[in-house]
Parts: C-alpha cells; structure tokens; sequence
C-alpha cells in the first residue's frame, strides 16, 4: 500500500474543456484571420485530438487532411505563425473569463493543498496557455501552488511519450507508487503508464469513447456532492462509494491502497 503524495493534473480537458470551449475556436478563428478557407468541425477536431500538440496537428491536417495541391508551401513556418495567433486568441478567451474550471477540480485542488498533498502539472501545452488558465479561473498565486509544471516549454517530446511524466517525476521528490495521474486522453492515459504512474480518467465530450482499461478509476467528472461523479469504470472501481459519488482524498487514497 502506497501512501498518497502527490496529484499530476493534465491540462487540456482535464482541469477546464479547453479544447471544444478555447483551442478549437482559436484554431478556426486564427485560420479565418489567415484567410486560408479551413475549418475544423467538432468531429474533425475529436479525430484531430489524436496528434497532441497544437503545432502538430497542424502539420497533420496539412499532410493528410488538404489534398497535395492546397498544401502551402512552407507549411512549417505557417503553422508556427498560426499557433502563436491561436494561442494569443485561446489567452484572450481565459481573460476574458469564457472558460470555467471542471466540475470539482478546484475542490480537489483545494483539498490536497490543506491535506500536505503535492501538486504538479504534466501537460503537451505552451506555458503560457497554462499560466493563462491557471491565472483566470484559481487567481494570481495558483502557479505557486504546483510544486512542478511540465509543459511544452520544457519537454518538447508530446504524449503519449512519457517524458513529460518524467519529467515530472524526476522534479517531484516522491517516488511514483505515491502519485497518482489526473487525465481526459488515451494518449494521457498511454503517456502516465509508460512512467510506471497510476491514472484516474475523466472523460469529456471528446474522450469518452477511448479504451481506459488501464486506468485504475474512470468517471465522467471529478463532481461535488450536489453535482455527482458518474462511475465509467476502472480496476478499482470497487472504492467508489455511490453514497459519496464524487473524487475527494478519501476515494484516490483508496485508489492507492
Ligand atoms: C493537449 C494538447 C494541446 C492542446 C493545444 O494535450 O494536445 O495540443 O490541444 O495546446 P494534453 P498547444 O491535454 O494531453 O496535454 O497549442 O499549446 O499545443
Ligand atoms: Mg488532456
């Protein structure tokens, strides 16, 4: 049995739904700003959301989604010149107060912090995007609250590699039987296991089809009393308590036990 150390919190669709609510309006608008006649459809984008990385995709669409005569040219160098106009777009979105945390996350977070629980960050996003969300929805001093962020800023290598994990391993002085992963992706799921992590998924809209079988517990929110978790699955499904259905210390103390 390992005692509970430290929480690794993914980002993007795990704390906030980034993606359908922030970087897939920001990509379709950073192409519209281009004048480049593409659009992403939610369904496009649930495809696209296999290749993590925003700069990725975008080379992924251009290679296997455009036929060969609408490919530009220098598509490496449009694609850096789109991301940073998507990401200064996403950014004015988390200014402007357009995107909300998850259902329990800032509970969560809150009860690790009183409970001596480690926080850290694992995610394939820029920094900034992170700091971004972090600012607008927990408030000028939540970064100070992650005793580790990995980002794409220091470890280029995107999930499902485990470098990110890690990375954050190698920063975190705890050994990973006493962390526990925070993820909405397969690749997240891939990418926490390969670093020997245990994971609990939360799905959203766009991930609630992946196959989880390895996580230990997988639920449509994190939740709160009045609005609860809903059990999807996961091997140790057994420690949750439907009279408790929501994720606090107590259910991912269990999830190590
Ligand atoms: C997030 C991603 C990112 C975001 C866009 O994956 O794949 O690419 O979609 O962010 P995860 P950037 O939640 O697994 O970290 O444009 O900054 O890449
Ligand atoms: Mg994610």
């Amino acid at each position: 049995m390992a005692e509970l150390r430290a929480l690794i919190f993914d980002v993007d669709g795990t704390l906030a739904d980034t993606e359908g609510q922030g970087h897939l309006p920001a990509f379709n608008q950073a192409f519209a700003e281009a004048g480049l006649g593409w659009y992403w459809s939610a369904e496009l984008y649930r495809e696209l959301l296999a290749v993590a990385g925003g700069k990725e995709r975008m080379l992924h669409y251009i290679r296997h989604h455009l036929p060969p005569e609408r490919r530009p040219p220098d598509a490496e160098a449009l694609v850096t010149r789109l991301h940073a106009a998507k990401n200064r777009i996403y950014e004015q979105a988390l200014q402007s107060g357009r995107i909300a945390l998850r259902s329990g996350v800032a509970r969560l977070l809150e009860e690790a912090r009183r409970g001596g629980v480690l926080l850290a960050i694992a995610t394939t996003s820029v920094r900034s995007n992170v700091v971004a969300l972090l600012r607008s929805t927990l408030g000028p001093e939540a970064e100070s609250w992650f005793a580790v962020m990995a980002t794409a800023d220091e470890v280029q290598e995107k999930k499902p590699s485990p470098r990110v994990y890690e990375y954050v391993l190698e920063h975190l002085s705890c050994p990973p039987e006493g962390c526990l992963v925070l993820e909405d992706s397969e690749n997240g799921l891939r990418a926490a296991r390969a670093a020997a992590l245990e994971t609990l998924i939360c799905v959203n809209a766009f991930t609630r089809n992946g196959d989880y079988s390895e996580a230990l517990l997988v639920v449509d929110r994190l939740g709160e009393p009045e609005q609860p978790a809903r059990l999807l699955g996961g091997r140790r499904r057994d420690c949750f308590d439907t009279a408790r259905p929501w994720v606090d210390l107590v259910l991912l103390r269990c999830l190590l036990s």
